[in-house]
């Protein structure tokens, strides 16, 4: 089963804790503070691997936690980072990340980090004055950024087969490319997409051949049409349509009508690529019809089309003609830009916004006040409030960054209940 759609659980490392140690040294009684800070949590990145074929692995086992940064210790060492966790998806995934915001992972090795691991807490080092030269308290580490996050492959591919079912869609790629998709008398032969590359002198195409068509697909008929996902990336469309279907069947007009009309209702501007249109088992007519009706086709369609050919995959004929038409129908690639040109991938762009940390809102809840905002909620998380140092050190920070002003305005005296985030004290700035 191909799997092209995945939800999957992220989560980046908690960052280690800092530690509470004094120096110790032969001679000296009392050492200064000299404990180390956390390492940061490992990140989860999600990494474009070009030996995967689809989302499978990731619908198996969708929990991914990047590791623990270790806690710091004395004598001022700090603690390791947390390894990172690795995704590893198929070149085409598209992801909606934690904030809602899109990443396409195109190119090998492209890569983007969807959880950041927590910031490590600094260690009773850092919080000595010369006013407190002996800190008995450390930060703790923060937990990383976490959620469910979607992932879905679109498969990289230059032109698209498309057409009713049992059109000879397979069969033509089996002839085109290297590839065996399997081939029946019956319709729905193919259920999930199989990628082919069609070869020429100096160039290499992939051709995607997909599920058939019928008529109401959009609304579910058949297989559905969800697997046109697989042809938004295509440059160019081989639509391929009986040139002799069997009694009861829709003539050839009408069967590349009722595509069109599917193409047309599925959107993403599908039909408006360029379109080659190939009248496939040609063997089944003599000769001259086969050319009749490519002829027809063509006066029909006009400059609508790239061209239209009739072909037969068990005799060959028409065969060199459709190759040389569908790379002819696929622009070469457009030069790529010096890698230094790129805007840098590597999803810096799930950052910390200082600005909204900054800020807060204070809201009464009942006879206590509430301080909601994300910096003095990862203040908070940071420090053991039964430690007497560390609340003296929150106060002095909460009147730093004015929210004890801001109190004070609110209403509050000294003595409230103040609550911020998980944690509900008595705030009593000296
Ligand atoms: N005579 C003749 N038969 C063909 C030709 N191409 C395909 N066929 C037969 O047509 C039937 C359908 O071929 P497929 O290639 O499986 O068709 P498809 O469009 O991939 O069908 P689905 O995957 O079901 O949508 C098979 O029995 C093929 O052997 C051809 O050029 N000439
Ligand atoms: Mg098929």
């Amino acid at each position: 089963m191909f799997h092209d759609r995945a939800k999957i659980w992220v989560e980046g490392g908690r960052g280690g804790n800092g530690v509470v140690s004094f120096r110790r040294e032969a001679h000296v009684p009392r050492g200064g503070p000299d404990g180390g800070d956390g390492g940061r949590g490992g990140d989860v990145v999600v990494v474009a691997d070009p030996s995967r074929r689809d989302l499978a692995a990731q619908r198996h086992s969708p929990h991914y936690r990047g590791g623990r940064g270790r806690h710091g210790e004395g004598a001022q060492r700090h603690g390791a980072r947390g390894d990172d966790e690795v995704v590893a998806v198929p070149p085409g995934t598209t992801i909606e990340g934690l904030g809602g915001e899109r990443f396409d992972l195109i190119e090998p090795g492209q890569r983007v980090v969807v959880a950041r691991g927590g910031t490590g807490g600094s260690g009773n080092k850092r919080f000595a004055t010369s006013t407190r030269q002996a800190p008995r308290f450390a930060e703790s580490g923060l937990e990383g950024q976490s959620g469910w996050i979607e992932l879905r492959l679109r498969l990289l591919a230059d032109a698209g087969l498309v057409g009713l079912p049992n059109a000879g869609k397979s069969s033509l790629l089996a002839r085109l490319t290297r590839a065996a998709p399997k081939v029946a008398d019956y319709p729905f032969t193919t259920l999930e997409p199989v990628l082919g590359t069609l070869e020429s002198d100096d160039r290499q195409l992939v051709l995607a051949d997909v599920p058939g068509l019928i008529e109401g697909a959009a609304e579910g008929a058949g297989l559905g049409d969800e697997f046109l996902a697989h042809v938004e990336r295509c440059r160019a469309l081989v639509h391929v349509v009986e040139v002799a279907p069997p009694e009861g069947s829709p003539d050839p007009a009408e069967a590349y009508d009722t595509v069109r009309g599917e193409l047309a209702a599925y959107g993403a501007a599908l039909d408006r690529l360029p379109e080659l249109v190939v009248l496939s088992k040609s063997d089944l007519l003599p000769d001259d019809q086969a050319g009749e009706a490519a002829a027809g086709f063509r006066e029909r369609l006009g400059d609508h089309v790239l061209g239209v050919l009739a072909v037969s995959s068990v005799t060959g004929a028409g065969l060199d003609l459709l190759r040389t038409a569908i790379l002819d129908a696929v622009p070469e690639e457009p030069i790529p830009t010096a890698p230094a040109d790129e805007p840098e991938f590597e999803a810096e762009h799930i950052t910390y916004r200082p600005a909204a940390e900054q800020g807060y809102a204070i809201e009464r809840e009942g006879e206590a006040f509430r301080v909601a905002g994300r910096g003095v909620e990862m203040l908070i998380a940071r420090h053991d409030l039964s430690n007497h140092e560390a609340l003296a050190y929150l106060e002095q920070r909460l009147t730093e960054m004015g929210v004890v002003a801001a109190l004070r305005s609110a209403g509050f005296e000294p003595g409230d209940e103040v609550r911020i985030g998980d944690e509900a004290f008595e705030l009593d700035p000296g």
